[in-house]
């Protein structure tokens, strides 16, 4: 009787857990590439720039290699990385971004990161929207991927381990 209602217990546990991962585990694949859940953190309506994450992996044995990014919200999108120089943090563009043969880039604050300048369309950088960003791909071409807006990062824990 005690297993059973720990049983159920979990079971219930699971359930709950289901929807919301769903909701946030959204992937895109194309070829041997896959981009998984890209999102962007709601920032003040005024902000002149804004961010958006994601992680691409690559179950291939040969190399690509990410060479642009462009979005219809904004005049400009950019690769960034993350550099500590000197005691200091600071971005800086960088024009590709290699994603190597059964490896991964992960994408986050503090790390690469796609950045969109001039912005054109606000309307949908609140939560809960969501926007497409085109990422260019040497070998693999292009995808396009729907970036989510949301208030807080998500699990930091090294992605979905499911
Ligand atoms: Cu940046």
């Amino acid at each position: 009787m005690w297993k059973n209602v720990t049983l159920k217990k979990v079971l219930l546990a699971a359930a709950m857990l289901l929807p919301a991962c769903y909701v946030e585990a959204h992937e895109y694949a194309k070829g041997h590439l896959a981009i998984a859940h890209p999102w962007s953190m709601e920032l003040p309506p005024n902000a002149p720039t804004v961010a958006a994450y994601f992680v691409i992996s690559n179950a291939g044995s040969e190399a690509d290699r990410l060479t642009g990014v462009d979005s219809p919200i904004a005049g400009n999108a950019q690769l960034h990385e993350h550099v500590h120089k000197d005691g200091l943090m600071k971005m800086q563009q960088v024009q590709t971004v290699d994603v190597p043969a059964g490896g991964e880039v992960t994408f986050a604050p503090m790390a690469y990161h796609v950045m969109l300048l001039d912005l054109k369309d606000r309307s949908k950088l609140t939560d809960g929207q969501s926007f497409p960003v085109t990422l260019h791909f040497e070998k693999t071409g292009d995808v396009t991927v729907e970036v989510m807006v949301q208030k807080q990062a998500p699990d930091a824990a090294p992605m979905h381990a499911h």
